[in-house]
């Protein structure tokens, strides 16, 4: 495969599947979209007419195809067990977006089949990973010239999201995202878990904790906070404060003197300072350099970046989170034993 391009089919087209289509289309070296899947047939075929590429109406279908050499996998989370398995089954090089899946069962699961299969298959969508923020803060840390790392603080709005968006998918869609940060910048995995809910913004949908403030316990006793709040009303900020013990470093640090988000326009509108819209325009490079790492590496028959594991290992934090949303207890994290799988 490696001297040709690689032909990459996408399963769901919503958000972040026509955001890749793009990125696969147009800016994705050595890399060609080939064909869209979606249940949303007319969302599919204007996406496909746009890069002239094939519609395959059954995900599956897409997945089997022998036109497709590797696949993108964007749809929504509750689907991804069956369609990551059908990728390993077929041998096909994976990026999926988070979460892995639902649970830390079906994720556990579906780590025991691409072991059973042989060989790396599958990178996780943690697109931070790529930022070029996060990868010259991880350098530092990791250049150990400001001694060990002790805490980190992560902060992490959206302007608003769907009502469909509930207190849990704060937790497993949005959070996960902190997960894989603190697990990436300590190299170690999460013990404990702690989901505090601070009274409601009354601009959150009846019934939904937003902002959530959440603790990690780190395996070797770092401590990271969070603060996740997706009606801020405002813009999409994410930002992360890592402490050392001769200092601190910064990524998505606010841009500007003063920073002042929220007031209101003589218009009724909001100010967002410099917030930025969203997470496409606020990670557009890590995007790009995310799937041109994943083709890169699906071309050699290797995998790059965040694994199967770590999309195992995040849902697992979630599932405890989830669990620490309902009262505010610290709720333990098991990973199970990755020298004794499959
Ligand atoms: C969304 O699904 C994402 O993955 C974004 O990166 C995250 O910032 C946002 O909160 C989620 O809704």
């Amino acid at each position: 495969m490696s001297d040709k391009d690689l032909r990459v089919g996408i399963v769901g087209i919503g958000l972040m599947g026509a955001d890749h289509a793009e990125r696969v289309a147009l800016r994705t070296a050595n890399a060609r979209l080939v064909a869209v899947s979606d249940p949303d047939a007319a969302r599919a075929r204007q996406v496909a007419d746009r890069y002239d590429v094939n519609v395959v109406a059954d995900a599956f279908a897409l997945i089997a195809d022998d036109e497709v050499d590797a696949v993108v996998i964007a749809s929504p989370g509750s689907v991804h067990e069956l369609q990551v398995l059908a990728c390993i089954q077929a041998g096909k090089p994976t990026l999926c977006e988070k979460p892995l899946t639902m649970d830390s069962a079906s994720s556990l699961r579906l780590v025991r089949a691409e072991r059973e299969h042989g060989r790396p298959l599958v990178q996780l969508g943690f697109m931070r990973r790529f930022d070029l923020e996060y990868v010259q803060l991880k350098q530092i840390l990791a250049s150990g010239r400001l001694g060990r790392l002790l805490l980190v603080h992560n902060t992490h709005r959206n302007r608003t999201v769907p009502d469909s968006f509930r207190s849990e998918m704060i937790v497993r869609d949005s959070l996960v995202h902190e997960v894989d940060v603190a697990r990436f910048l300590f190299g170690e995995e999460i013990e404990e878990i702690t989901v505090l809910s601070p009274s409601p913004s009354s601009l959150a949908p009846d019934g939904v904790i937003d902002p959530q403030v959440s603790v990690f316990r780190m395996a070797g006793g770092g401590l990271v906070t969070n603060e996740v709040f997706v009606n801020c009303q405002v813009g999409y900020e994410v930002r992360c404060e890592t402490v050392c013990e001769r200092g601190a470093v910064i990524a998505g640090r606010p841009r500007g003197e003063v920073y002042v988000t929220g007031a209101e326009a003589p218009d009724g509108t909001v100010d967002g300072g410099t917030a930025l819209p969203d997470f496409r325009a606020r990670f557009a490079t890590a995007y790009d350099l995310e799937l041109q790492a994943w083709s890169d590496a699906s071309r050699r028959g290797e995998v790059a970046g965040p694994t199967m594991w770590d999309g195992y290992a995040a849902a697992a934090v979630s599932e405890a989170g989830m669990k620490s949303l309902v009262n505010g207890a610290p709720v333990p994290v098991h990973l199970a034993d990755a020298t004794t799988l499959a």
